[in-house]
């Protein structure tokens, strides 16, 4: 028994030693910025997870979110009135359909891109989704502050996207530990 203990304990450090940690503030002309979306396009295939966009006090909730290619997206309505869920994606425009609380709706993004949603009752809702072929992403917080926890040390392509358009790409290197990555979005109106 405390053989099995004492050998989980040294994978579990090896595991630890072995990954990389990507970590930075994404800047727009200088200032912190966001709800910006950052991933690493390397070798590791994406790994499909589950996510959720709520809809609730009358908004999308997160309002930019990342998920790897394959990934299923639950929306559920967790107000007390009917709201639409309906989105523009690859040039194809989905409507999930109008309804009330306590129901929910699921799409499975089997490709990459960008969706941006919508709800026909209230227009001041909208929310993003980065769809990437990458198992390694983040979202800007309050602050700009980003954070890639468990990325094998490796070559990969830094890239970067705001809802205004702006964009980033950079050839980047992770080392073993914490990586200091650098993103500064040109301004755009
Ligand atoms: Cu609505």
């Amino acid at each position: 028994m405390l053989k099995s203990c004492l050998s989980l304990l040294a994978l579990s450090l090896a595991l630890r030693s072995f990954g990389g940690e990507a970590v930075g503030v994404v800047t727009m002309g200088g200032r912190p910025v966001s709800n910006v979306a950052v991933w690493l396009v390397g070798e590791g295939r994406p790994a499909s997870t589950k996510a959720m966009i709520d809809q609730r006090d009358r908004a999308f909730t997160p309002h930019v979110s990342v998920v790897p290619v394959g990934t299923t997206v639950r929306f559920p309505n967790s107000d007390q009135l009917f709201h639409n869920v309906f989105f523009l994606f690859n040039e194809r425009t989905i409507d999930l359909g109008t309804y009330p609380r306590g129901q929910s709706r699921q799409y499975r993004f089997v490709e990459p891109g960008i969706a941006r949603f919508l709800c026909r009752i209230h227009s001041e809702m909208n929310a993003y989704l980065v769809v990437v072929a990458s198992r390694h992403y983040a979202v800007t917080d309050g602050q700009g502050r980003m954070r890639i926890k468990d990325v094998p040390p490796g070559e990969y392509t830094l890239k970067a996207w705001h809802e205004s358009g702006a964009t980033h790409e950079a050839r980047v290197t992770i080392g073993n530990g914490e990586s200091k990555l650098q993103i500064d979005l040109p301004r755009r109106q």
